[in-house]
């Protein structure tokens, strides 16, 4: 997998990062973690580590962590993965080869699809945000996808860049899979199964980031 890059946001991941990172060390491809430059806790937490990319993000936000750090690759194919160990690295394989024998341009894992897919990390109000929102994309944009906000997504670096995804914070969920459904473009999924996040806080604040998302829905729906 020479010609993939691993794209890994951390954000106050001292804990989780390493621990990732040991998890992946083997793995044949390019791995690169994205911080904030104030962030030394998660910084000093992997300076052991060896052939890895550390960048730095200009802008605040989860989105805006994937948006400059997929800009800054330079390999074919580019696959977001949380640094928090709840998406298993045990897909990326199959990932892959599915895009590549298929010719998609992006594959989403979903945790909604049998056989396979199912997570240990939702709770009530993360699973019900995530069917509302994925029934909302595929009833206003025909998207048909099973986990919208998932984001364990493996894609080609042009075709994002085509994109051209503007969310800095965590609406970047949505805003992708949309955008590419309004460029025709190639996507499928592949069930996954989500781990508990090794430890450390989530980020995520359901209700407010819930709200964003929402709007950005409607935005995107009315071209606004
Ligand atoms: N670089 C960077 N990474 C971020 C930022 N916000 C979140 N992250 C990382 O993005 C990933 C997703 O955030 P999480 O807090 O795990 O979100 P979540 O998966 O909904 O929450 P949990 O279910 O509790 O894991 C984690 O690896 C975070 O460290 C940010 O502003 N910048
Ligand atoms: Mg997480």
């Amino acid at each position: 997998m020479q010609d993939l890059t691993l794209i890994i946001p951390a954000k106050n991941e001292s804990e989780s990062l390493p621990i990732f990172l040991g998890e992946i060390q083997q793995l044949d491809c390019k791995k690169k973690i994205i911080l904030d430059k104030n962030d030394k806790k998660t910084l000093d937490s992997i300076s052991h580590m060896k052939d890895i990319e550390i960048f730095f993000q200009q802008k605040k936000g989860f989105g805006s962590a994937l948006i400059e750090g997929i800009n800054d690759t330079d390999t074919e194919f580019f696959c977001i993965i949380n640094s928090d160990g709840s998406m298993d690295p045990k897909y990326l394989n199959q990932m892959f080869e599915n895009i590549k024998v298929k010719e998609l341009d992006f594959i989403f894992a979903t945790r909604y699809e049998k056989p396979g897919g199912g997570s240990d990390d939702d709770n009530l109000i993360t699973l019900i945000g995530n069917y509302i929102f994925t029934k909302i994309g595929n009833i206003f944009f025909s998207l048909n996808l099973s986990d919208i906000l998932f984001t364990y997504v493996m894609g080609r670096t042009k075709s994002f860049n085509n994109l051209e995804v503007i969310s800095s914070d965590f609406t970047f969920c949505v805003e992708l899979p949309i955008k590419a459904k309004k460029q025709n473009m190639k996507y499928g999924t592949l069930p996954s199964h989500e781990r508990v996040r090794i430890a450390g806080a989530k980020k995520v604040n359901a209700l407010k980031d819930g709200f964003l998302i929402l709007v950005k829905m409607v935005k995107l729906f009315f071209k606004l």
